[in-house]
């Protein structure tokens, strides 16, 4: 194993060569279409947001090449990437076309990271995968069993990614408990990234480009579905289940107390969760891509205080943010914000790292961990 401290990335997408040619076919969201510039240059677009802004936005090799992948690595530091398909995933797909390229992908997606060079010095490869489920109406559990079985038994996946809306009822939907139950036995971590974000009226009439649905909509969504999963008792019949939110949790680390007290004051929730939801919080992994230290030291500070509400357990001594620390990992969400103008490093990384080490209370381990030891012991990255 390593005895350098290793820089490994937990959020980072890649539209492989089998989907990328899949969106060159059609012709409504998600698709790429190919357009000539003013200059008279040929590009291609990438349109996945309902109600696209901007046209969409400029994308090539660094969106499905690994090549790419590994350069943006090298540039960056960066020894490992648990890569992941980005969204919108199979949403789009019909249950029969989701069930057939889940399982294309997630073997596509396998060689892409078993030939992957191995990390110099270390036996560990530099790319690992989160897979597929084709969670889409009329999918049957079988399909879905059938797609995490897959999954646990192929070596360089690890995990595997989800959008919110689970099988079209969110991830609140009991039909999904035998999937969660074999998730939970395989022990695959859940990446839950967002997609739709929230409705799009709020966003008024002005042209802000990407920024609200980004900035804003992405992480409430995070935030909603991960609170409904909360409310539904998912954690609570499947407490072994490892999920991984996206974008450092959304705003549920702040709003986790609101929430608490919420449920202690409806008559419908009161006696539902054996747990103050603030427990919860502690059972999640969040990715560090929080851009400035105060949100990543406030984000370790809640899921500190989540051990407060263990049952049965009574808390001695202080409960520092360098415990929750240890439930943060670092990301960068390439090949999504590149830098405007060309720059050798990414400003949307270089903040990351920065915001990691300048953590007011978190020690020299803890920002380790956070920038890779926690990823080598989630995703057990030591074969
Ligand atoms: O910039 C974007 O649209 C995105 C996206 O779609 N997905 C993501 O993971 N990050 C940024």
């Amino acid at each position: 194993m390593a005895s350098r401290k290793l820089l490994v990335d937990i959020h980072t997408h890649v539209y492989l060569p089998r989907y990328a040619s899949l969106l060159r076919t059609r012709t409504s969201v998600p698709f790429i279409r190919s357009s000539t510039t003013r200059d008279g240059k040929s590009e291609e677009r990438l349109l996945i947001l309902d109600h696209e802004p901007s046209g969409g936005r400029p994308v090539g090799p660094q969106y499905w090449d690994r090549e790419e992948k590994l350069k943006f690595m090298d540039r960056h530091g960066i020894d490992v990437s648990v890569v992941s398909t980005a969204n919108p995933w199979l949403d789009f797909l019909s249950a029969s076309q989701a069930q057939i390229l889940a399982s294309e992908l997630n073997d596509d997606l396998e060689q892409y990271c078993s030939t992957s060079p191995d990390v110099p010095d270390v036996s560990i490869k530099r790319l690992y995968g989160f897979g597929l489920l084709p969670l889409v109406p009329d999918i049957t559990t079988a399909s879905l069993l059938h797609a995490v079985d897959q999954i646990s038994n192929l070596p360089h996946l690890r995990g595997l990614i989800m959008g919110t809306r689970g099988i079209g009822k969110g991830l609140d939907d009991e039909a999904l408990d035998p999937v969660w139950a074999a998730i939970e036995k395989a022990g695959l971590v859940v990446f839950i990234h967002p997609h739709y974000g929230v409705d799009g009226k709020s966003w008024g009439d002005k042209d802000n480009g990407h920024v609200l649905p980004l900035a804003l909509g992405f992480p409430f969504e995070t935030t909603i579905a991960t609170t409904r999963l909360i409310l539904s008792g998912v954690l609570d019949r499947f407490p072994l289940l490892r999920l991984l939110l996206a974008h450092s949790g959304g705003a549920l680390p702040q709003l986790s107390s609101r929430l608490a007290s919420c449920i202690d004051h409806d008559p419908v929730v009161a006696s539902r969760l054996k747990h103050d939801a603030r427990y919860y919080l502690g059972k999640l992994y969040l990715d560090a891509v929080a851009y400035g230290p105060e949100e990543l030291g406030f984000v370790s500070d809640v899921i500190a205080r989540s051990k407060k509400f263990e049952t049965g357990t009574s808390v001695t001594g202080s409960l520092t943010r360098s415990l929750g620390s240890q439930q943060m990992l670092f990301g960068t969400d390439h090949p999504f914000f590149p830098p405007l103008y060309s720059t050798e490093t990414w400003k949307s990384v270089v903040e990351n790292l920065e915001a990691i080490n300048e953590v007011q209370g978190w020690g020299q381990s803890d920002k380790e961990g956070v920038r890779g030891g926690n990823a080598i012991t989630l995703f057990n990255l030591t074969k």
